[in-house]
């Protein structure tokens, strides 16, 4: 469990909890879901968020995960602020409304639910960041690092099943990273992706990053002119609201298998990270719980932006498709 000092985050079976309520307390506009299970054999929860939300109507589709990095604890909280708000603010915030009635928005709060009840099950934090899936000599492989696309291609990831950025034996071979891609591969419909835009929450750095990982490169046959001045556009535009700072992810650091690329180069999704709160190693992954409001309430404005992009994320550059 979390310690008392910070008991205003929510473990995996709190999350769980906070999703029924809010079904329960709002029925026509959330529906609740689960993509498959982890390692450990947890459930990995969803909600969506539309008006009418158990129909599937023809809408631009929003999807938001959280938690790949079991140590992220933020950002669940900002998952499960999303819900609450969209579903608290329908039918008062005009804002909100339109874009409930028009979009539907798919939430994953906690995508590795065993790496977090493992980081907060003993009587100090553990600092953990991966899944909890067995490999020859250690534990755990980076979700992160799983994806896809470019999988270990360029140095951005490891081999080496005890380092932090192992990226398994193979692509996928996570099953937490597997279910969440299946989900999103069921999203195609009549040949066409519905989700439009991504947003995956990470602490810490205070950053809007946009793909690709695994190069440099700005553009690339997987990447054309008009995709990036779009990524750049809206990314900057979203750095603005929250004051982080804006760059491609690869001028970071290189990542091979990570989610945006294979988002954006496999499923064609605009598809942003986010590194919350805080900027540095101190308070890093473990701010007290004080911040939460706060840190995510923050993302407010970038949130609700990228949801109005998504019925036409190019028009960001004036341009249609
Ligand atoms: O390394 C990661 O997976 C992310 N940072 S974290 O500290 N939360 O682990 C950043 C991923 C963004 N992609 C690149 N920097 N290429
Ligand atoms: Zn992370």
């Amino acid at each position: 469990d979390f310690p008392p000092e910070d008991s205003g985050y929510h473990d995996y079976g709190e999350i769980v909890a906070e999703l029924d309520r809010i079904a329960s307390e709002h029925p026509d506009l959330s529906d609740r879901f689960t993509v498959g299970q982890t390692y450990e054999g947890r459930d990995i929860p969803g909600i969506k968020i539309s008006d009418n939300a158990e129909a599937d109507e023809n809408e631009p589709e929003v999807l938001f995960t959280a938690n790949q990095h079991a140590r992220e604890h933020l950002t669940p909280e900002m998952a499960l602020y999303i819900a609450d708000m969209l579903t608290e603010s329908y039918g008062s915030d005009s804002r909100v409304t339109e874009l409930v009635d028009s979009r539907e928005v798919w939430i994953l709060p906690m995508v590795n639910p065993d790496g977090v009840e493992y980081d907060i099950d003993g009587s100090r934090y553990r600092s953990w960041r991966k899944n909890r899936q067995p490999n020859e000599g250690a534990v755990g492989t980076d979700l992160n690092r799983n994806w896809a696309y470019q999988w270990g291609c360029c140095g951005g990831s490891s081999g080496n099943p005890s380092s932090n950025t192992y990226r398994g034996p193979s692509p996928e071979s996570a099953p937490e990273v597997s279910a969440v891609a299946d989900f999103v591969r069921g999203r195609v419909v009549d040949g066409e992706q519905q989700i439009e835009a991504h947003i995956d929450f990470h602490t810490y750095s205070e950053l809007v990053l946009w793909p690709m990982g695994y190069t440099y490169d700005d553009t690339g046959s997987d990447m054309s002119r008009d995709a990036h001045e779009t990524f750049v556009t809206i990314g900057e535009e979203m750095a603005a609201t929250n004051d982080y700072t804006p760059q491609q992810s690869s001028d970071l650091y290189i990542t091979d298998g990570s989610v945006n690329d294979w988002m954006w180069a496999e499923q064609g999704i605009f598809s942003f990270t986010f590194e919350m709160y805080p900027e540095s190693s101190s308070p890093g992954f473990y701010p007290p719980d004080e911040v939460i409001d706060r840190e995510t309430e923050r993302n407010r404005e970038a949130v609700l932006s990228l949801l109005d992009y998504s019925d036409c994320p190019y028009s960001a550059i004036g341009e249609e498709e």
